[in-house]
């Protein structure tokens, strides 16, 4: 591919950033305060529109309800739109609540399953209000222990709760449904795998996609085939990009595993260009600041994209078609390899963008202006909550 046409695809390469990774966050043991963190909705979006500023290729920041709930979305968008920026996915959050010990929509008790419903419905509502055509659904559901329940009623349960949420949607509206294989549950997850999320969107219907979290699959899963099957069944919805080395780490994406992450990029490269495939990073930076964490994500992103570019496809399905196995394989570690810094520099200099944007947020004074403003928020991890 040209450098040309290249430097074309990246400019119209779009990743959604998501508001609770620029907020402290941690892991059971301890949460540690970053000073000049973000701690309000109205700084999560700052935040992700600064990312956008120095990268040019982050329109839209995801929120998740009720982390960011607020008295009115409609002015929520609009403070987004004076950022420069837009509303993108809306979360649910079907997890954080009491109630939901026994699970969300599968959960045995009917008044929970209804409880549940009414906020996928207010979460449509606040699409609606500020202008995002995405809901993108998680269920933590699951047992803890074997006869714990029913896994087929369950399963009826899930299939009518969703069923009942599509109903909700508008026409334009997508629902992107995202697996896990485990945690927090740790016997069995109601919406464990890419094979139950195809057979539900294909039971739902073509508003229904599928989400892929990068880091919701147990270890060996070869992730890239999950995308090729589900791209070659027009199911494939979205991303939530990060990176494990272990389990659902939501560490920087590219950070443990970048060839991996390119083998994903080949197989999304594939086809013309990504229209209807939601590029979004879900991570929480624990130990590191959060706002050049990101912007290390996107750069990340933006190398496996452009390497998958260039792999020379022709040549590739040559030696694939006169089985040169060595010969393929060959052809996708080149483009791998490739340096492709200096075309991304090229890539911002055309953009007007800072050759190297995590340079330019630590060398700009935008962490010192943060924490001179917000200073450091305390938070509690679970079990400090008591
Ligand atoms: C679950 C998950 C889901 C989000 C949450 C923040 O592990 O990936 O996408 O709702 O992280
Ligand atoms: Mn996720």
């Amino acid at each position: 591919m040209s450098d040309d046409r290249l430097l074309d695809r990246l400019d119209r390469l779009e990743i959604e950033t998501p508001s609770w990774g620029y907020g402290n966050s941690g892991t059971r043991f301890h949460v540690y305060p970053w000073p000049g963190a973000a701690r309000t909705v109205e700084e999560r979006i700052a935040d992700a529109a600064l990312v956008h500023r120095l990268t040019g290729c982050c329109p839209r920041v995801a929120i998740h309800i009720p982390w960011d709930r607020v008295e009115d979305s409609v002015e929520l968008s609009r403070l987004a739109a004076s950022e420069g920026v837009e509303i993108g996915a809306v979360n649910p959050n079907l997890f954080g609540e009491d109630d939901y010990r026994l699970g969300s929509l599968c959960n045995p008790d009917e008044a929970v399953r209804a409880k549940a419903l009414r906020h996928l419905a207010e979460c449509i509502e606040v699409a609606r209000a500020v202008g995002s055509d995405v809901i993108s659904l998680w269920l933590a559901d699951g047992t803890s222990y074997a006869g714990q329940d029913d896994l087929r009623r369950r399963y009826d349960r899930l299939v009518a709760g969703l069923e009942e949420t599509y109903a909700l949607l508008d026409p334009e509206m997508t629902l992107l449904v995202e697996y896990k294989f485990f945690e927090p549950a740790f016997y069995s997850t109601d919406l464990p795998d890419w094979g139950t999320a195809a057979l539900l969107c294909r039971r739902l219907g073509a508003q229904a996609r599928v989400l892929v979290d990068t880091g919701h699959h147990p270890q060996g899963t070869n992730i890239e085939q999950i995308v090729a099957r589900l791209l070659g069944e027009d199911l494939l919805g979205g991303f939530h990009f990060n990176n494990r080395k272990y389990a659902d780490d939501d560490l920087i994406v590219g950070s443990v595993d970048p060839f991996e992450l390119f083998r994903i990029m080949v197989e999304l490269t594939h086809g013309d260009d990504l229209d209807g495939i939601a590029l979004m990073i879900d991570q929480s930076h624990n130990v590191e600041g959060k706002i050049d964490a990101m912007i290390q994500s996107v750069g990340n992103i933006q190398a496996a994209y452009a390497k998958a570019l260039l792999v020379d496809q022709q040549r590739l399905t040559e030696a694939q078609l006169t089985g040169d196995v060595l010969g393929a394989h060959r052809t996708l570690v080149e483009a791998y390899e490739t340096d492709v810094r200096p075309l991304l520099a090229r890539y911002r200099e055309r953009q007007g963008l800072p050759a190297d944007p995590v340079t330019a947020f630590r060398e700009g004074g935008h962490a010192e202006q943060r924490i001179a403003e917000r200073g450091i928020a305390s938070v509690e991890s679970a079990y400090e909550q008591g």
